[in-house]
This record gives C-alpha cells, structure tokens and sequence, in this order.
C-alpha cells in the first residue's frame, strides 16, 4: 500500500512539473502563460469587439503613404476619410541584422515612436517579419534551399546566427513601452503565408515538424527573454480548403492566439469573382478553425493592388466579408518610393469616394469608433 502510495505521489509530481515545463497551467487566456495584463485585455476585449463590427487596418499607415514619408500625423485613410486605421500594420524584416533600418528603408526607432503613438490612441499594432533567409544571406523570398529552417533549429549550422536574431527581435519587443514604462502589447504574425512557398519558411521549403518547431523555438526563446507583450498570430495563405488543410502546421493552441490568412484579388479574367470566391471559402474554414479552438479570427491581409476598381470597398470586399465574426480586416501598404504599390487610396484615388463610403457603414471600424473601446482595459462589467 506504502509503495503504491509512494508511486501515486511520485507520478503526481511528474504531471505538474511536466505541465509547468510546458507552459499548459497557462493563465487561461493567453498562449503565453505570463503575457502581461494589457496583453491579456487586449485579447479578451477583441474577442468581444467582435459583435461590434470589423476594424480596418493598413500596413505602415502612419510612416508613410503614396506620395509622402514621415509626415507627423498624415495617413493616406485619414485624408480620404476622416479617421485613422483601427489597426496598424508594421514590419520588422532586417531587425534580425542589427540595421537601423527596415527592408523597406524606415527607421526602426520611428516605428517603435510610431507604435506607441498607435497605442496612446487605443489603436492595435500589428507586426510582420520578412527576416532574410539565414542560411543563404538572401532575402526572405530566397527559396533555393530547402534547409534552411532545418539549419537554424537546435543542432543546426546556423543556429546561433538565429539565437542572435531572435534576440535583436527579443530586444525591440522589449523596447515597445508606453509613457509609465508598461509594455506595449502587439500581435506578432512571424512565419505567414507559409502554405505557399514563396518564403524560406513556406510549405515545400521545411516539412511540417520543422515548421512547427520553429514556431515553439521562437516563442520560447522569446518568453525567456521576458517578452511577454504578444499575441501570436498563425497567417496562412490561401491555399486551404478545409480545416484540417488549414491547421496542417498549426503549431498548437499553447502556441497561437490570433488565427488568419491573406489573400489578394488580382488582376485579370474573372479576377473579382475569383477573390470573393476564395475569400468567402476560405472565411468559412477559418471561422470554422476559430470556433473549435476558441481564437481571435482576422483577414490578417488583403487588398487589391493599385485599387482600379472604384466601387471595390463596398461592393467586393464588403459583402464578402461582413458577416464574418473577424476582428479586423488589414490591407497593404501604400508605398511611397514604388508608386503603383498601394492598397489603400488616397486623395482623388478613384475608389476614394467608395472608401469613404465603407467607413461609414456602421460595423465598419475605424480609430474613433474604438477609442473609447478601451481594448487594454480590464473590463468592468
Ligand atoms: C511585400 C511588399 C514588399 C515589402 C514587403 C515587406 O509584400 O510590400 O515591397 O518589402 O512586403 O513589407
């Protein structure tokens, strides 16, 4: 009886220390079981913000626009309708290097100034991370190896060179605060689009082990390093049609809190009735994904290049998506120095009048509808 005792304890000790080594005590609302209030709020808040409306964001609103760059106040959305995004799109690709200056020439220290801005507003800020391909010294769109996750992996030949770029990523997380010092809480959507393959980390570059490890890695090198100011955002691409296609490298509930997907309407045949066909599918999977595992959902990128459709806010992107329990809906950038890169308008843009349009629709929202949302707040009620 004594022994059998004596087995019963020594197993109850393995269950909770193997459960506090892995993270799953968890706080009940976060992936990252010590994500600060804020962090905490900020989810919970979004999560009811949802039976409100869809907030509307745009990648590097406010560091540049079509045809202007660090104009203190300026937003190409403001100036076509009246209010700032919701949500605040940025990008961190070669903070990995150390440089002063992303892969799309901004400073990194004005983001970080732009960021808390953002967040004195109310607003969400979002991240991106287009990190160069490690093992090749190219771009994150390098492609031609098909080792390269493997090789930054515990064991592998460039694993220290990650450690060091995760740790200058670490250190930019942990630069983000606000006025009182408090960390600023922000989405962070490393590793997207991966079921294509146009990045390094993409589906035929890694295996799905691979993919997932690398996720677990960074997030816990990065909780070690005492970031706990983020939601983790899964982003595919479009290439899912069911669940299980959808979660195939799902790196796991303790991981991920935010689950979403980007998709574009191009150009050509067909072009508008093929994005509302993938897009409306792929919503359904997606809110389907959400459901079973109790995450924020969001169109975590979208857009129609260049906007040659004048009416496409309220009549394509709209009706395709209002209906959907999504968080936000977030399109591209506007950038000043590629002039026919832009996906929001901007003055006398011909879908300007639309997008003014789409602002006001009342499940639209923008920066002054949740302003006094208080999405850090512990709620009241
Ligand atoms: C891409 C394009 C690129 C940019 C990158 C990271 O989709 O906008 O011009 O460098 O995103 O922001």
């Amino acid at each position: 009886m004594k022994q059998k005792l004596t087995l019963l304890f020594l197993f109850s000790v393995f269950l909770v220390t193997s459960c506090q080594e892995k993270g799953t005590e968890g706080n009940g609302i976060t992936a990252d079981p010590q994500t600060t209030p804020e962090t905490q709020n900020l989810l919970v808040n979004l999560k009811k913000l949802t039976s409100k409306g869809i907030m509307f964001g745009h990648q590097d609103d406010l560091l540049y626009g079509h045809d202007w760059k660090y104009e203190d106040g300026r937003s190409d959305v403001k100036e076509v309708c009246g209010d700032y995004p919701a949500v605040y799109g940025w990008e961190l690709g070669h903070i990995e290097l150390g440089n002063e200056m992303s892969l799309d020439s901004v400073h990194f220290d004005k983001i970080r100034q732009l960021i808390k801005v953002a967040y004195r507003r109310g607003g969400v800020n979002t991240i991106s991370w287009h990190a160069d391909n490690p093992l090749t010294g190219g771009s994150a769109w390098d492609v031609s190896s098909n080792q390269v996750v493997k090789s930054i992996l515990p064991g592998g030949e460039k694993h220290e060179l990650f450690n060091t770029w995760l740790t200058r990523l670490g250190n930019f997380f942990l630069s983000l605060k606000d006025d009182d010092g408090q960390p600023i809480p922000v989405i962070f959507r490393p590793f997207h689009e991966h079921t294509g393959s146009w990045f390094w980390w993409g589906q035929k570059l890694c295996t799905t082990d691979q993919y997932v490890a690398l996720w677990k890695y960074t997030q816990s090198f990065l909780e070690k390093m005492g970031v706990h100011n983020l939601l983790y955002a899964y982003s595919a691409g479009s290439e899912f049609s069911t669940v299980a296609q959808y979660l195939e490298r799902y790196p796991g509930d303790d991981v991920i809190d935010v689950m979403g997907f980007d998709t574009y309407e191009r150009n050509g045949d067909n072009g508008r009735e093929q994005y509302m066909k993938t897009l409306s599918s792929c919503l359904n999977v997606l809110v389907k994904a959400g459901e079973a595992h109790h995450k924020l959902i969001a169109l975590t990128e979208t857009g129609f290049g260049g906007i040659p459709d004048s009416t496409w806010w309220t009549k394509t992107l709209w009706p395709t998506i209002e209906k959907k329990p999504i968080s936000y809906v977030l399109v591209w950038r506007n950038a000043w120095n590629m002039k026919e890169q832009y996906f929001a308008p901007f003055e006398g843009q011909q879908s300007a009048d639309d997008f003014a349009e789409f602002c006001r629709l009342p499940r639209t929202l923008f920066q002054q509808d949740i302003s006094g949302v208080e999405l850090y707040q512990k709620d009241q009620e």
